[in-house]
């Protein structure tokens, strides 16, 4: 992409309003416009690093057998009414009445639907395990939205349903879904930690948040410093070998790690002294296990080998791509801006010509641009005619990982400077080198 064509609107002033490093950067790096309390445009650069967090989420949702649909943003009161939840969820549910006088609702959740959807379909356990999973946006009318995407009322989601014949099979299901965050969080480039949690209004009895340590973090943590060092499993684990994935949960959950929601002050006095980590932390992944909360109200049936009907034991798992965002600026940041992780970086290379219109200049960036998005590199080109210094301080605020500086003495000699965001280092070569580095 050309800067000169692209749509990057970045601020210079620091935006008053925000209270955290996250939302000043996301707002100076123009990645995303506020419309109304909570909700909020994405702009070109936060779209691109949104959707590339969302792939991510969705290839290890994928590959731990969940299956991808989408249900709709709005729904019919009534399957809120048969769960209970109608009137349970109270103000944070934005209540639509249609033109036919009908209670619609914007989806804070889709518990209901889905159990819907099951239940229409799903009659014999030979269709079991299932899970179902779609990304797609929420409304929550937060009383206090706050620190932008971070916590905003409307807000993207990917949430997960799964489906099982019994207890055990369903416990697998679930450590299925904590595998795959795991995993998840590894290629997001943040270390995302598992802590026991409360189930709130989702429901259930075995839950666990997934927090990443940053100090504007909104919870309170309090974890064994041996978590942070624990291995992440490879690409190729065995999500078909249930006792090896078990093992997996057991080595993440026998150090203590809780929020402050659940904190036990005499297990923690058991950990010693020199382990303890207090932090604050955001959660950016949730998940619950619930058994027939909601089958045996809505009458999700299906018929067991036995021959007999039995309710469906379900769990629901949500990660939220929206707040991820924030979260991975808060914890990869520095005074110059942005540090995104190669993965998921709006742009991959960025290319700075310091003298635009100089023809030299001009021809060596154009060359290298061309190459490098030929061999299919997301790659962003500064060709607009700025003060050299104005566009260093762009690309390090927008956080690209890997910058090509072409400026007019190193032409002359055939040379172009390659460095990396957050690091002093920078590397002379001849064009065709730089254009090597990254293409072979
Ligand atoms: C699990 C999936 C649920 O709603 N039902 C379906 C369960 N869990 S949760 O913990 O309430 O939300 C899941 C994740 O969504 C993100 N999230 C938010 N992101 C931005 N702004 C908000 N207001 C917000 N609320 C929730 C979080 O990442 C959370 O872990």
């Amino acid at each position: 992409m050309r800067l000169s064509r692209y749509f990057i609107p970045v601020l210079k002033e620091n935006p008053k309003e925000a209270e955290i490093v996250s939302h000043r950067l996301m707002l100076r790096a123009g990645m995303i416009r506020q419309q109304s309390a909570g909700i909020y445009t994405w702009l070109p650069l936060g779209l691109k690093v949104l959707n590339k967090i969302a792939n991510i989420v969705r290839e290890e949702q994928n590959r731990a057998g969940a299956i991808e649909i989408l249900m709709p943003t709005i729904q019919s009161a009534d399957l809120w009414r048969e769960s209970g939840r109608y009137d349970d969820y109270g103000k944070e549910m934005l209540r639509i009445e249609d033109r036919q006088g009908r209670d619609m609702l914007f989806g804070p959740t889709n518990e209901e639907m889905i159990t819907d959807v099951f239940r229409s379909y799903v009659k014999s356990y030979k269709d079991l395990p299932l899970n179902l999973y779609h990304i797609q946006w929420k409304f929550r009318d937060e009383v206090r939205p706050r620190f932008g995407v971070m916590r905003g009322r409307e807000f993207l989601m990917k949430d997960a349903y799964s489906f099982d014949l019994d207890e055990d099979a369903s416990r697998a299901a679930y450590y299925r879904m904590f595998v795959s965050y795991l995993r998840t969080f590894e290629r997001l480039g943040v270390k995302a930690i598992p802590m026991r949690a409360d189930t709130g209004p989702i429901g259930g009895d075995l839950s666990h948040e997934f927090l990443i340590l940053a100090d504007t973090g909104e919870s309170e943590v309090f974890c064994h410093s041996d978590v942070m060092s624990l291995p992440v499993p490879a690409e190729n684990v065995d999500y078909d070998d249930d006792d090896l994935i078990a093992g997996i949960v057991k080595d993440w959950t026998t150090n203590y790690a809780r929020t402050d929601e659940l904190h036990d002050e005499t297990l923690w006095d058991e950990v010693a002294e020199g382990d303890r980590m207090n932090a604050r932390g955001i959660e950016v992944g949730h998940i619950f296990n619930f058994g027939t909360k909601y089958s045996s109200v809505m009458g999700a049936k299906v018929k067991g080998p036995d021959g007999v009907d039995h309710e469906v034991h379900m769990g629901s798992y949500g990660i939220g791509p929206s707040r991820l965002v924030a979260a991975i600026i808060e914890a990869s940041h520095d005074d110059n801006g942005i540090i995104w992780p190669e993965s998921i970086a709006p742009f991959q290379i960025g290319i700075i010509n310091m003298k635009a219109g100089d023809a030299a200049c001009d021809a060596a960036s154009s060359r290298i641009y061309e190459q490098l998005t030929n061999a299919g590199l997301d790659v962003l080109y500064d060709d607009t005619d700025n003060r050299a210094g104005a566009k260093f301080a762009t690309m390090d605020l927008i956080g690209i990982p890997n910058q090509i500086v072409v400026g007019p003495r190193g032409i002359e000699k055939n040379e172009v400077e390659v460095k990396r965001r957050g690091e002093a280092e920078k590397f002379t070569m001849s064009p065709d080198e730089a254009i090597n580095k990254f293409t072979s």
